[in-house]
């Protein structure tokens, strides 16, 4: 007999997202559905504006990745002008870019998916002195360093268990048998579970420094950066300089090896080795780091043929919306979306839990659309950006996939899992760190020599524009389109990371990355399913950017009183 599991919410996102799956009677999950229940309208409110607005305002489609959809948005609509901005602007891009990584990605292992790996009640058993002995397994300095920094943190979480109040590590699955890390290694996860709370505010001040401020920076404009005498300033190219090496730092000692333990500990768990679902990623060109250098290139591998690895044609990307809470039409290519709203909500049925709202098979299930690339499925991210570039031999990126490999002892299929997104997520975040100090090398040089920071984009509102942009988000791929008549926004389109990854099924009946990375993984207690958790939170979800309602068409969407 199958059992519907409902998990809403999914916790430790941004957003709302509610995973729903049956499971036969030996608890494997033969089918999915991922919801957003989450409604935005973000891009409504770009039409009439000047596209010289557009990256301000859409940069609030979120509030993580913010540095990317402002700079999508602006370097959409310099696609549209035909503008090439100068070489200094695009360095201080890249840089910002690189700082947000640094942030996003060390907030996103420790803060929103480490306690998928660490039992952090397991860590109050642990030996210090064993501990400490431990850490030196994975590193040569590791952060966690000492017998007494681990038993003063030991000590720490004794006293927050012991006062009932246990704030972020309440209401988990303690105890479940998918965790892996021995007491002495969930004591050192833990602690550098602190050390990040600590290390992401450093992080967040790299950003602010060419950005203004972090969330939602604002130096740059259509035409290239503002930032210019202040943070140009040898006093703050030094500030950048140091606040990256604490950063760097802590990614080396900490995350590194932290990833090389769960990966040993948790290599023969199933669950995390089931495979990754779709097989087919997508990922574009991005991080300049020098004169037309980019450290990753862009492709599209489908269905797991890595040799047939090729260029992204924007032509085959379309939206369907079959199974999503809008009126139904034929899949749309971005720069002619539609987007009626449809909402059919849920039906009741008998769940492991009682009888709850669950989706019926056939409806509709989700605020998020379904982006195809060629009528298929694809998973973007850090995964899908080292595929595409190991594909393509990027030697950084061959060096650094077959390293890890190398010093973890796991075969290349590997890669194609749970474990693998994550550990993707690592070398994305060590190749983006060391990068970043080619780029500064590259603003520093250029700078002696070239002070042009802007040009004028020169609108004419006597002529229509058409533009996107393709910039690589810390969850993946990320798409902005954009039509400009007379002087304004006549249509604006979002393509989401986490829209690509949680889509529902197509009109074809094909699932989204979400749902097939769930579908045929056996979970310890359907009562508990730790197992789906973790499987979601290692494509790192963002509902708040994965939904975005548009409707250029002047239909009210709804209507809402404030107070
Ligand atoms: Ni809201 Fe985002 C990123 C974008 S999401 S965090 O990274 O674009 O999918």
């Amino acid at each position: 007999m199958s059992k519907r599991v409902v998990v809403d919410p999914i916790t430790r996102i941004e957003g709302h997202l509610r995973v729903e799956v049956e499971v036969d009677e030996n608890n494997v999950i033969t089918d999915a559905w991922s919801s957003s229940t989450l409604w935005r309208g973000i891009e409504t409110i770009m039409k009439g504006r000047s596209p010289m607005d557009a990256g301000l305002l859409v940069q609030r489609i979120c509030g993580v990745c913010t540095f990317s959809h402002y700079r999508a948005g602006i370097e959409a609509v310099e696609n549209a002008l035909d503008v090439k901005i100068p070489y200094n602007a695009e360095l201080l891009r890249s840089l910002m870019q690189s700082s947000l990584y640094m942030h996003d990605h060390v907030v996103h292992f420790y803060h929103l998916h480490a306690l998928d790996w660490v039992d952090v009640v397991s860590a109050l058993s642990a030996d210090p002195a064993a501990a400490a002995q431990e850490a030196m397994r994975w590193t040569d300095k590791p952060i966690a360093a000492g017998e007494g920094d681990l038993r003063a943190v030991q000590e720490r979480v004794a006293k927050l268990v012991a006062s009932g109040k246990l704030g972020p590590f309440a209401n988990a699955y303690w105890g479940n048998g998918t965790y892996k890390l021995t007491p002495e290694q969930n004591l050192i996860a833990v602690s550098h579970y602190l050390k990040a709370l600590e290390v992401q505010r450093v992080a967040a001040e790299m950003l602010a420094i060419f950005g203004g401020k972090q969330p939602h920076p604002q130096s740059l404009v259509v035409g290239g950066v503002t930032c210019v005498r202040d943070a140009l300033s040898p006093a703050r190219l030094q500030e950048w300089k140091q606040k990256h090496g604490e950063v760097a730092d802590f990614i080396n000692r900490a995350y590194l090896p932290d990833v090389l333990m769960a990966a040993a500990q948790f290599k023969t768990e199933g669950s995390v080795l089931k495979g990754v679902g779709v097989n087919s990623f997508l990922a574009c060109q991005d991080f300049a780091i020098g004169r037309g250098q980019y450290l990753f290139e862009g492709g599209v591998i489908m269905k797991g043929d890595l040799a047939g690895v090729s260029e992204i044609d924007h032509t085959l990307i379309k939206e369907d919306v079959t199974h999503a809470w809008y009126k139904d039409g034929d899949a749309k290519h971005p720069y002619d979306g539609v987007t009626e709203p449809n909402y059919t909500g849920f039906t009741k049925r008998d769940t492991v839990y009682g009888e709850l709202p669950t989706v019926d098979g056939d409806g509709k299930y989700t605020w998020v659309k379904s982006p195809r690339y060629d009528g298929e499925p694809v998973e973007v991210g850090p995964l899908a950006c080292l595929l595409v570039n190991y594909a393509k031999g990027n030697s950084r990126v061959v060096q650094a996939v077959d390293g890890l490999l190398a010093a973890t002892g796991l075969p290349i299929e590997a890669l194609f899992t749970t474990l693998g997104r994550t550990a993707a997520r690592l070398l994305q975040t060590t190749l983006v760190t060391e990068a970043a100090l080619e780029t500064f090398d590259a603003l520093v040089d250029n700078i002696l020599v070239d002070e042009e920071t802007y040009v004028d984009p020169g609108m004419k509102d006597s002529e229509e524009y058409v533009g996107h942009s393709m910039v690589e988000a810390p969850r993946g791929m990320l798409s902005h389109w954009v039509r400009i008549k007379g002087g304004k926004v006549e249509n604006y389109q979002a393509v989401v990371p986490t829209t690509w990854n949680s889509g529902p099924m197509d009109a074809n009946g094909k699932k989204g990355p979400y749902e097939l990375s769930l579908i045929g993984m056996k979970l310890e207690d359907p009562a508990k399913p730790l197992e789906i958790i973790r499987v979601i939170h290692s494509f790192d979800p963002c509902m708040a950017c994965a939904v975005h309602v548009m409707d250029y068409k002047g239909t009210d969407l709804g209507q809402f009183q404030v107070g």
